[in-house]
């Protein structure tokens, strides 16, 4: 395990403590970190530490140090983990997945480029020029998608608004030739409102050519074209940016019991800039058309709905451009059933960068959403590196003491569980033909929720004056309590946007724009299904994401972040040993030490191995494959480092698994020249 590091950096892989307590854990951490090693393993997980400054630990020279090595042969590194993943596809033909998971600002975007750089580096040897074209675009992508779809908040200047999954596509030389971006859920109330400190997306910022936004947005135009944006398309973008910023300056006002736009001017600069007739943009926002039975009736917005219908529509437009630009991206990375026919099957890795657990001031339906999919991911991390870990050694009769974990299943069940989670509960309250409020929804989840341990609100604890009465409620996530406060959420699950609007943008004569809303065809009488709400849409995606990571050889990146000031000389005792706790890499180390790291099914050791032992090759004559595996074992002197389970052998470290290789490599080239002087005749 990286043995050649120096000890005075501390234990590379905290499996290698002399013993597993918090203390000396957050010990190990901390002086890797001020010794400026930021990345450790435990086992093949990455833990990763903020540094909050430039390092020098990701040029050309260090990614040759860890091309095609193995994990333990150099220093941690994401590099390492991402030669394993890559190895592990390329090798065996299996699907992979590198989830990077943390809170707010500790990591998981950086780490994540790092990770796409560092596979676009090793990959193409031979400099085809289809497949650099392919990288070049996989790589601009990030530079496009984190311009509409980052901001700055109160915990990073950089943060991720939405859930980003990308699966890279290669050939059966292991060679990138195409991708497909999955988005999540983008938290588009921030186009019409900020928190103090913080700001709308990057893009917004880079159009009005801030102070240091100006150069971004030729860079972020130059990777569009790159990428194979259309003049016309990137210029409809832009296009669509002024027009949210103009909606922003819309006000509303009464003559009588009219409503009307009080800047008329402005409605003039929409109307151009969207390609449609100025009435319709004043019509659209002032009239609702609404069917009555077997009347179409025009009904005049009160200014209260006017501006809100105002507001649904920038959201709903910059929702919808950014979603238009992944589909854009994906139609021109996406592998072509021609490129499956010129390069046969192909694998995946896929990388997964989400918006991290995040507590604010003030916190909202999108805080509630991003905190559920990180109880998602944990339930993952649980799932597959603590739960069936332990219980595949129970079922092998491997001797195992069970080791205790926070299982945050009940959270993740308080939220999306059927009839009775917090989703459920909202959405009853919007299907409710009445008065729907915040209110009743809150007065929901009291009903339903009474008793559970994880959730509370003023009404069941009143004694608690930190929660407000029908505004907040607390849950209690695996990574610390969070009040949420109930405003907005109806409005924000029911998602409403006028069909006006719609099909005043299907109207443009701009045919870009024109794509963008394909149900704004429909008259009103025709829209006839409700849609489905933002909580049910967000529920499907994440189940549907996880069953997909499910299924792939999972490689880990935990981030932490090591303190609130962007600093990087403060490691933060409390701060981080919060996360060592609730990524559960305590329990992950202690899990890993008592474990294995390496298994195989006696039939398929003895198909690879057999070779290196005079009892096994070219058969064996023992009772059974087990006894076989037994006998290879202790000859080759591994007796203390392996356990044989009813299956399946189980060996812990990773180093005898390599000194097998070694033997193996080295008896198959005695073979092969042993049976070369068998045909010459030389023997
Ligand atoms: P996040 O993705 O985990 O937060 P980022 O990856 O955006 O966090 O990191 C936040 C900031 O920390 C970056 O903008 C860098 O300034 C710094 N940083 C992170 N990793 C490194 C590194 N390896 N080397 C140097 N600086 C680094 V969020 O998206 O908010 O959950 O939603
Ligand atoms: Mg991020």
């Amino acid at each position: 395990m990286a043995e050649h590091e120096s000890l005075e950096y501390g234990k590379a892989d905290f499996v290698l403590l002399d013993s597993v307590s918090m203390e000396d854990f957050m010990a190990n951490l901390k002086l890797r970190f001020e010794k400026g090693r930021i990345y450790s393993y435990i086992g093949e997980v990455v833990v990763s530490v903020n540094p909050y400054r430039a390092m020098n630990i990701y040029g050309r020279d260090t990614i040759e140090q860890y091309k095609g090595r193995e994990l333990y042969e150099r220093p941690p590194h994401l590099f390492a983990i991402a030669d394993a993943a890559y190895k592990a596809m390329k090798r065996r033909n299996k699907d992979t997945c590198i989830v990077i998971s943390g809170e707010s600002g500790a990591g998981k975007t950086e780490a994540s480029k790092y990770i796409m750089q560092y596979i676009a580096a090793i990959t193409n040897p031979n400099q085809r020029a289809e497949i650099e074209r392919v990288k070049n675009m996989l790589l601009k992508s990030n530079c496009v998608l984190e311009a509409f779809g980052n901001a700055k908040t109160n915990r990073n200047d950089n943060s991720s608004r939405f859930g980003k999954y990308m699966d890279i596509n290669f050939d059966f030389k292991g060679d990138p030739i195409g991708g497909h971006i999955s988005n999540y859920l983008l938290e588009k109330s921030r186009v019409i409102f900020q928190q103090d400190g913080e700001r709308s997306f990057h893009s917004f910022y880079q159009v009005t050519s801030g102070i240091n936004d100006g150069a971004d947005f030729k860079a972020v135009a130059d990777a569009m074209k790159v990428i194979g944006f259309t003049g016309d398309e990137i210029q409809t973008v832009y296009k669509i940016l002024a027009t949210i910023l103009h909606l922003g300056n819309l006000t509303f006002g009464v003559d009588g019991d009219v409503t009307l736009i009080e800047n008329v001017k402005l409605v003039s600069v929409i109307r151009e800039l969207l390609s449609t007739k100025e009435e319709n943009v004043e019509k659209a926002l002032l009239y609702r058309t609404v069917a009555t039975g077997r009347d179409v009736i025009e009904k005049q917005h009160t200014t209260q709905e006017a501006s809100y219908g105002r507001d649904a529509l920038a959201k709903a437009m910059y929702e919808r451009l950014f979603c238009w630009i992944v589909g854009r991206i994906n139609d021109i990375i996406e592998v072509k059933n021609y490129d499956v026919k010129v390069h046969g099957k192909n694998t995946v890795i896929g990388v997964l960068d989400i918006y991290g657990f995040e507590i604010f001031q003030n916190n909202s339906f999108e805080q509630f959403c991003i905190n559920y999919c990180n109880e998602k991911l944990q339930q993952l991390f649980i799932q597959l590196v603590l739960k069936q870990e332990q219980e595949e050694y129970q079922r092998e009769g491997i001797p195992w003491k069970h080791i205790d974990y926070f299982n945050n299943q009940i959270i993740v069940d308080l939220v999306e569980q059927q009839h009775k989670g917090i989703f459920a509960v909202l959405d009853e309250a919007c299907m409710n033909v009445g008065k729907v409020t915040d209110e009743v929804f809150l007065q929901g989840l009291n009903g339903k929720l009474a008793k559970h341990a994880h959730f509370t609100s003023r009404k069941l604890s009143p004694a608690d004056k930190s929660l407000e009465f029908d505004r907040d409620f607390r849950i209690r996530h695996y990574a610390g309590d969070v009040v949420y406060s109930v405003v907005g959420f109806i409005d924000k699950n029911k998602d409403t946007l006028f069909q006006d609007f719609k099909r005043l943008l299907y109207n443009s004569s701009n045919q870009v724009l024109k794509v963008m809303w394909p149900e704004g065809k429909l008259r009103i009488t025709e829209v006839t299904k409700r849609p489905l709400t933002a909580a049910t849409l967000f529920k499907t995606s994440m189940i549907s994401l996880v069953e997909n990571l499910a299924c792939k050889e999972p490689y880990y990146v935990r981030c932490i972040k090591p303190n609130d000031v962007k600093s990087p000389l403060i490691f933060e005792q409390e701060r981080c040993r919060h996360q060592v706790e609730y990524l559960g890499l305590l329990e992950n180390v202690r899990v890993r030490r008592a474990g294995f790291a390496y298994r195989q099914t006696y039939p398929r050791f003895l198909q690879r191995y057999k070779m290196i032992s005079k009892f096994t090759w070219p058969n064996h004559d023992l009772p059974s494959d087990k006894d076989a595996v037994k006998k290879l074992l202790q000859g080759c002197g591994f007796e203390h480092d392996v356990a044989y389970g009813k299956t399946k052998v189980f060996i812990r470290t990773p180093r005898t698994l390599f000194s097998l290789e070694e033997q193996r490599a080295d008896m198959v080239q005695r073979i092969v020249l042993f049976l070369q002087k068998v045909w010459r005749g030389t023997l």
